[in-house]
């Protein structure tokens, strides 16, 4: 009997040159002459992602991360076997020097900016080999930053090495069974041996890649108070020279939702030999720039899967036909993507204009980028985490029954999204990270880069918008005017508002100079999703400012 229909798959194109917000954002904010340099890496690397990585990807879409505990002689081994797309990864993130181009000093202030534009193209086609860069990234920049020059010599040059045979990984150890929020309870001790060797006792929890070759972890040294002050921050090679894990079991790897690529294991640790990174106090202080760091890889992730999953839609959209028409053109389904495109497009200007910011702040020394980088990177973590949760469940709805199908590769999109809300900070405690921050830092620095962006505008369309925008900014920070227990209690719907003002106008101000520095298709897409986003999408949550819910619980 012959079929009637065959459905037409999506394809992907070459990722960066159909990514118009990519090209318009680099374009806008890196000079000329050194872009030029960069742009070749970036179209083999867009045709790569479109092409052989994706084709890789779904061929690989069963396969698992798998523990082997022991071997056929009844030695413990605990050798973590990892997906064909993750051994390939690990060699093409030294080759393109994922980490290392964050820290290459000739780039200046814009080193951070080329280095996630390469980032943004390959975290979406490598099933979430992000995590341990993310990771590696941190801990690259607390090493550098600690002073403590034995590790950094030791370590660094494999951090940010570009040969795939000495590039390392690192893990960031910190979940444990009371919870991955509340750190400062870290109940791992660490005790000196007879010969004065630090070791570490205890069990993590949730340790994310952890066939990495070095980590960072907590621990309270034996006799330090209770509470983040008295943990100390480690630093560890779980492995000895013959590959043998030292004094740690993986206890078994983690089953998630999703993000089942990475091997996220629960290890135990009896004594593993450990150093501290720069004495015996403060960890969590000095654990926080490896936090701040992989929370602006967390936002790299949530924009980069909302693209991935509207390129996708985008050109099913025009293969697929319901109704007699294909479904681009028909009314509702077009206004959705627009939606769906300039909520992504927001929250994709907000999170590169923050990366933008850290490069900025890594090469100059100003305390008000400073401050504002400190404030910035909580918001945007969590607001672009909800974004990609909410975008993805509307891409498979866009499929209708087939974005339901595991072979079509979708669903796996919105587990994996579902993470991002989660790790490195919840929505409620990065919220109240803000709220934490804001005490320290406040709202000045914000409001003056929000109001100078705004006058730069160019554009006449774009200028009535800003005239919406402006006394919005006003609105929002007297909306922190609140007692104690009410802001705490609001703390969400302030963050999500100050993400979507700075979203707003950092998605703006990139429409406007895309008018004058980008080729037309550039800047007549970025101004239709600025105008959209502005006049349809932008809102405020309310502000509760009476508390009514005594009776619920
Ligand atoms: O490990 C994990 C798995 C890794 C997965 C990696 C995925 C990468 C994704 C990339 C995408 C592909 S997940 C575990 C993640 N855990 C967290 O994110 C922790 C969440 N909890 C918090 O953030 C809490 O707010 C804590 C732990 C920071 C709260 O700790 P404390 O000790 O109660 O809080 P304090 O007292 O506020 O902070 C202690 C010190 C203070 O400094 P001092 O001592 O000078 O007063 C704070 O100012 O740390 C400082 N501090 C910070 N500084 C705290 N947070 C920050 C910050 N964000 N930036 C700068």
């Amino acid at each position: 009997m012959p079929l009637s229909t065959i459905q037409t798959a999506p394809r992907l194109g070459n990722q960066f040159h159909d990514d118009w917000l990519l090209q318009g954002w680099l374009r806008c904010r890196v000079p000329d002459e050194m872009l030029q340099e960069h742009i070749s890496a970036l179209e083999t690397l867009g045709a790569e992602a479109g092409d052989r990585l994706y084709r890789m990807q779904l061929a690989d879409r069963e396969n698992e991360p798998r523990l082997t505990q022991w071997n056929a002689w009844g030695e413990r081994i605990d050798h973590i076997g990892l997906t064909s797309v993750w051994q390939h990864a690990q060699q093409l993130a030294a080759e393109l020097g994922l980490i290392a181009t964050g820290y290459d000093r000739t780039l200046g202030e814009h080193a951070r900016s080329l280095q996630f534009a390469r980032a943004w193209l390959f975290i979406p086609s490598t099933d979430f080999y992000g995590c341990p860069l993310a990771m590696t990234d941190g801990a690259a920049r607390v090493l550098t930053n600690a002073g403590n020059e034995a590790l950094a010599q030791r370590a660094l040059p494999h951090l940010l090495s570009r040969d795939p045979a000495k590039f390392w990984t690192s893990g960031q150890w910190m979940t444990e069974t009371i919870g991955g929020s509340d750190v400062s309870q870290t109940e791992t001790i660490a005790r000196q041996d007879e010969n004065g060797q630090w070791r570490l006792y205890g069990r993590k929890w949730f340790t994310s890649a952890a066939t990495s070759e070095m980590a960072l972890t907590l621990a309270r040294p034996d006799g330090q108070p209770t509470g983040s002050r008295g943990l100390a921050l480690f630093y560890l090679e779980p492995r000895d020279t013959q590959g043998r894990l030292q004094q740690i079991e993986v206890l078994r790897l983690k089953d998630k939702l999703g993000t089942r690529k990475l091997p996220t294991a629960e290890l135990w640790l009896n004594g593993a030999p450990a150093e501290p990174v720069a004495g015996l106090e403060r960890g969590v202080a000095q654990i926080a720039p490896m936090l701040n760091i992989t929370r602006s890889w967390n936002a790299i992730t949530a924009c980069t899967l909302m693209r991935r999953g509207l390129a996708l839609a985008t050109d099913y959209a025009h293969r697929r036909k319901a109704f007699g028409h294909t479904l681009i053109d028909l009314p509702l389904h077009r206004r959705t993507l627009t939606d769906l495109h300039a909520d992504w497009a927001a929250a994709s200007a907000a999170t590169l204009d923050m990366i933008a910011l850290l490069g900025q702040v890594e090469q100059r020394d100003e305390p008000d980028q400073a401050r504002l980088l400190r404030l910035l990177t909580p918001v945007i973590k969590l607001g672009s985490a909800r974004d990609a949760i909410a975008i993805l469940s509307e891409v498979l709805e866009s499929f209708g029954g087939a974005g339901y199908i595991e072979d079509t590769g979708l669903p796996q999109l919105l587990r994996d999204a579902q993470v991002l809300s989660i790790w490195e900070g919840t929505t409620n405690i990065l919220a109240l990270d803000l709220l934490r921050a804001m005490d320290r830092v406040g709202l000045e620095s914000w409001l003056a880069t929000q109001r100078q962006a705004l006058d730069e505008i160019r554009d006449e369309a774009l200028i009535a918008i800003v005239e919406r925008i402006r006394p919005l900014l006003q609105q929002l920070v007297n909306q922190f005017e609140l007692d104690e227990l009410c802001k705490i209690r609001n703390a969400r719907a302030l963050a999500l508002n100050l993400y979507r003002l700075t979203a707003l106008t950092s998605l703006t101000r990139l429409a406007d100079q895309a008018q004058r520095r980008c080729n037309g298709a550039t800047a007549v897409k970025l101004k239709a999703v600025a105008l959209h986003f502005a006049t349809v999408r932008m809102r405020l949550e309310p502000i509760e400012r009476h508390i009514v819910d005594q009776a619920l619980f």
